[in-house]
């Protein structure tokens, strides 16, 4: 066995002669959860501890939720202009995304699509179009998220466009009231109805959650069931690359932290991933909501999205956004937008299902070095008896 020298903040060094059987990750700090080298009394409180270099080579396990997902299809498209986004669920489980979150050992609970409330008329005199069936909608989708996060699950929700993520996020808020954002998308997606040049809601989401947002906002109908939930502080963006005016101002006014594509070349992903989860939660013990829109990588890895920008996230660096994210130990619930299988040609429509699953995956304890499961059994040869020599 490797020999470890661990120390306990703030100045106690243990030596172990094993290493130390579970343990997750926080900002660097990893928790570990227990050994029998520690007093039985000290064993209730968790240990936070500053490891050796060695900690790549120790085996990486989920915890109970992280290893428990519910999956809620959200095939909502009424954010945008585009028909499409409604398949999004539907291409991403074809593309075998079930089966490749079981093989990572994981208890999956698919809850199939949700069937959202159509409003044939809607509102036509405000400035967010389709308000109506965008409000409705949210509720059944935070009802839904409230609900998986209650049961002990991580929620997986897959869009459908990302006007999804005012229900996500706010049924997150009622399930966990602690909860911080990480945004990763190449827009900030927090137009005001005001501020909006197109209308469209999946450009909005933000602005309805972030309570010092709320005295910008004009009354919007239909969306009594949606309460703001965040404070500017515990969100940050990654990815970023096409912000508009008003949002960049927002932006700067309530000192929302960034990490937009400037940054991501000037510091690095390591950087920028580490920087945006100390900003949101410097102590490292809230639960983590990922917003994921399918347009912050790349358009060569993910043509097939409504409003694509050029200049993106590589898959290295979206794969190590999810598996940071993962190993807090604290992603509590995941939303993948804006996969659009009706855009493009079936080659755009499998590179980006494939784009999605793999940073699903890697949301979910894939990682690149190699995994496997908690009950994983290394075949071993049956015992051959040889006969006694005569
Ligand atoms: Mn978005």
């Amino acid at each position: 066995m490797t020999s470890l020298s661990l120390k306990v903040r703030p100045m106690k060094t243990l030596d172990l002669d094993t290493p130390p059987r579970r343990f997750h990750v926080v900002d660097r700090v990893f928790i570990w959860e227990s050994h029998h080298k520690l007093p039985k009394t000290r064993l209730t409180e968790h240990y936070k501890l500053t490891i050796s270099k060695n900690f790549v080579k120790m085996p990486f396990f989920l915890n109970d939720r992280s290893s428990k997902v519910g999956v809620i299809g959200v095939p909502i498209h009424m954010g945008q202009p585009r028909p499409g986004t409604e398949h999004g669920p539907e291409a991403m489980r074809e593309g075998g995304l079930i089966s490749k979150l079981e093989g990572l050992g994981l208890d999956v609970e698919d809850q199939g699509d949700l069937f959202l409330e159509k409003h044939d008329e809607d509102i036509h005199d405000h400035p967010a179009k389709n308000v109506k069936n965008v409000g409705s909608a949210s509720s059944q989708i935070a009802d839904s998220v409230y609900n998986t996060i209650k049961s002990g699950r991580t929620c997986l929700a897959l869009g459908g466009d990302h006007s999804m993520a005012i229900g996500s996020i706010y049924g997150h808020s009622l399930a966990e009231p602690d909860h911080v954002v990480i945004w990763v998308d190449a827009h900030a997606d927090i137009n005001t109805p005001l501020t909006s040049s197109s209308g469209n809601m999946h450009g909005m989401p933000l602005s309805f959650l972030v309570k010092e947002v709320q005295p910008y906002l004009p009354d919007i109908p239909h969306f009594d069931n949606i309460k703001p939930c965040l404070s500017a502080k515990n969100i940050a963006y990654i990815g970023l690359r096409d912000v508009d005016p008003g949002e960049r101002y927002i932006i700067e006014k309530l000192g929302i932290h960034s990490f937009s594509m400037t940054e991501v070349d000037k510091f690095g992903i390591k950087d920028c991933v580490e920087k945006a989860l100390h900003a949101v939660d410097p102590e490292g013990n809230k639960p983590i909501h990922l917003s994921f829109d399918i347009d912050a990588l790349d358009p060569s890895l993910a043509p097939s999205t409504g409003t694509p920008v050029p200049g993106g996230l590589s898959i290295r660096e979206g794969n190590y956004i999810a598996e940071e994210l993962a190993a807090t130990g604290r992603l509590t619930c995941v939303d993948l937008a804006e996969v659009n299988p009706k855009l493009g040609n079936d080659r755009d429509n499998e590179t980006t299902v494939r784009s999605a699953i793999t940073i699903i995956q890697h949301c979910f304890g894939n990682r690149r070095q190699g995994v496997y499961p908690k009950d994983y059994k290394f075949p071993i040869p049956e015992k051959v008896v040889l006969p006694m020599p005569s």
